[in-house]
C-alpha cells in the first residue's frame, strides 16, 4: 500500500536547470559586477555539487583559483544567492517553465484517490512556492502535506536526510512511501533513506546511473504520449506513470 509520493523538485517536477536556475545564476553575478558566466557545458557540470550557495562556492574554488576572495566571501555569497533567488522567482513568474509530461496528471490522480503528497528537495523554499503557483495552481502548496526544502538539514542530496526529515514529518516508513528523482544525486538521497524511487531522466542527467532505482523513464508519460523505459522493471505495456503502475512497482521484488 503506497501511502505517499514524495517528489524531488528540480528536474522531476520542471525542467528548470537550463533555463532557469542557470539564467538566474548568471543575473545575480552580472548584477554584482562579476564576470562569471555559466554557459549551459559548464551548469551541466556544476550540477554535480547540489545546493545553490556550494555551487557557487564550488565553481570558485575549482573554475576561478585567480579571484581573490573578499574578506567577507560568505556574506557575498549569501548576497548572491539571495539575488539568484529574486531572479528564479521572477522568470517563473513570468511563465515559460512548465512541469514536465504526466506530472500534474500523477499529482491530481494522487489526490482523488487519497494518497499524501510531499516534496523532498535541496532547492530554497520561495523556489519551491513559485513553482508550485506559477506552473500548478495559486492553491498548489496546499496539495503536499510536507515541503522539505533547502537548509532545514544540515547535509543535503546526496544524503538521505531530507528524505528522513519528510518522512518523519508524514509519520510513514520508507516502505509506505514512492520516491521520485531526476538525477544520481538524488537517488542516492532517496535509496540511502530505503525508498523505492522512479527516476525521470533529462538532458542533464540522461548518463548519470541509476543502478537501484525500480524504473528508469525519459519522462512520466501521458496518454497519447508514451514514455521510454530506460532501464529496470517490466512495465505490462503501461505507456504512462499512474497509481496502478506504482502499486506494482511497488510490489515487485
Ligand atoms: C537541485 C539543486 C538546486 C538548484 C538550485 O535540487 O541542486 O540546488 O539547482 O537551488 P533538487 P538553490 O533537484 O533536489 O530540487 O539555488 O535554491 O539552492
Ligand atoms: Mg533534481
Amino acid at each position: 500500500m503506497i501511502g505517499a509520493l514524495i517528489f524531488d523538485v528540480d528536474g522531476t517536477l520542471s525542467d528548470t536547470e537550463r533555463d532557469g536556475h542557470r539564467v538566474a545564476f548568471n543575473a545575480a553575478f552580472a548584477e554584482a559586477g562579476l564576470n562569471w558566466c555559466w554557459d549551459i557545458g559548464l551548469y551541466g557540470e556544476l550540477l554535480a555539487v547540489t545546493g545553490g550557495k556550494e555551487r557557487i562556492r564550488y565553481y570558485v574554488d575549482h573554475y576561478r583559483t585567480d579571484y581573490q576572495k573578499p574578506a567577507d566571501f560568505d556574506a557575498l555569497v549569501t548576497r548572491l544567492h539571495a539575488a539568484k533567488t529574486t531572479h528564479y522567482t521572477a522568470l517563473l513568474g513570468e511563465g515559460g517553465i512548465p512541469l514536465r509530461p504526466g506530472v500534474r496528471r500523477l499529482l491530481e490522480e494522487a489526490r482523488a484517490r487519497g494518497v499524501r503528497l510531499a516534496i523532498a528537495t535541496t532547492t530554497t523554499p520561495a523556489n519551491v512556492s513559485a513553482l508550485l503557483r506559477y506552473a500548478i495552481s495559486p492553491q498548489a502548496e496546499s496539495w503536499f502535506e510536507v515541503i522539505g526544502a533547502g537548509d532545514v538539514v544540515a547535509a543535503k542530496k546526496p544524503a538521505p536526510d531530507i528524505y528522513y526529515y519528510v518522512m518523519e514529518r508524514l509519520g510513514l516508513p520508507a516502505n509506505q512511501c514512492m520516491a521520485f528523482e531526476d538525477s544520481e544525486n538524488g537517488l542516492r538521497a532517496a535509496l540511502s533513506a530505503g525508498l523505492r524511487t522512479v527516476v525521470t531522466v533529462n538532458d542533464y542527467t540522461r548518463n548519470h546511473h541509476f543502478h537501484g532505482a525500480a524504473v528508469v523513464l525519459d519522462h512520466m508519460g501521458e496518454p497519447g504520449k508514451s514514455f521510454q523505459v530506460l532501464a529496470g522493471a517490466q512495465v505490462n505495456g503501461a505507456s504512462y506513470l499512474d497509481l496502478d503502475m506504482l502499486t506494482r512497482l511497488d510490489a515487485a521484488p
